[in-house]
């Protein structure tokens, strides 16, 4: 089981001996789960806040909505809706992570104090990206990626999804360490829900010690996500409501955290604390 930290992650975080729990803020409109409802600059803040407060070790600031059929955003939208609240969590010293697939977007967040880049392109949307996180001394996230959200729906088709999944990762690493991000900064995640198909996050998550045994810190992020809703659907097969997901988002939690690795990011923060945990005495009881 690998579960060492990346280089640049804060001090105090290098001192936690289980996985770290990541809260998700989305500062966007049209996110799947919580789009509009953070979306005013002092809600935004105050949720952060709270999830801090509920035990989140870091707070994933993003704001631009990633889910199929997403609109996307230039630039400067991007910037204003999240570096206000990146600024505002970082004085009120809360560890802030910037979920982004813009290099511009990530510079400006992490000179604002944000400690990690959270690139759900692992580099693939923006050129620039490898370079910049070259100049910055905060973790990098490569997420398994294979197209806007426009088009992700369409991608979903692989021969082996959990061996094209790490064998596309694979690449994403090779091609980050060739345009100069460190490798002891990378963070790895298979991308549940981006461009895979229900049963296509199961098999990932089937075979997720394969992941960990990259040697990278293996980040997931299942919270709320449809492969979940479907398995909760009632029975005229209406997918189960995105809050009354958490407790099966908690046993991914936990099952992931069994099976090492490194970071979970969640909507509530509360129970995922609990669930890692318990993944984490669970993989001890077998050593
Ligand atoms: N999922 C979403 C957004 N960002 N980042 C990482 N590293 N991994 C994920 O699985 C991931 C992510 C989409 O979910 P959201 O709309 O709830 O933020």
């Amino acid at each position: 089981m690998s579960r060492c930290h990346p280089s640049g992650l804060p001090e105090d975080l290098l001192q936690l001996d289980r996985p770290i729990v990541i809260g998700v803020l989305n500062v966007t409109p049209d996110s799947f789960s919580d789009g509009g409802k953070h979306f005013e600059g002092t809600s935004a803040v105050e949720h952060g806040i709270a999830l801090s407060r509920d035990g989140a070790d870091i707070i994933d600031v993003g704001g631009e909505s990633t889910r199929p059929g997403a609109t996307p955003v230039d630039v400067e939208t991007e910037l204003s809706r999240v570096l206000p609240v990146v600024r505002a969590l970082v004085a009120a010293a809360v560890h802030v992570s910037i979920d982004t697939m813009k290099a511009e977007v990530a510079r400006e967040c992490v000179a604002a104090g944000a400690c990690l880049i959270n690139d759900v392109s692992g580099g693939r949307a923006d050129p620039a990206m490898y370079a910049t996180v070259a100049e910055q001394d905060v973790p990098y996230v490569i997420m398994h990626w294979r197209g806007h959200g426009a088009v992700m729906n369409q991608l979903a088709v692989y021969e082996d999804v959990a061996g094209d999944v790490i064998s596309e990762l694979s690449d994403q690493l090779q091609a980050a360490i060739a345009g100069g991000v460190d490798p002891d900064s990378i963070i790895i995640d298979p991308g549940l829900g981006f461009a895979k198909d229900v049963d296509d996050n199961w098999q990932v998550l089937n075979h997720l010690t394969e992941f960990v045994d990259l040697g990278y810190p293996v980040l997931i992020g299942a919270s709320r996500k449809r492969f979940l809703g479907s398995l909760l659907a009632d029975d005229s097969g209406r997918p189960r409501a995105f809050a009354e997901r958490d407790g099966a988002t908690d046993a991914v939690s936990a099952i992931a955290a069994a099976s090492g690795v490194w970071g979970v990011r969640v909507h509530n923060v509360k129970a995922a604390v609990d669930a890692v945990l318990v993944g984490r005495a669970w993989a001890r009881g077998r050593q």
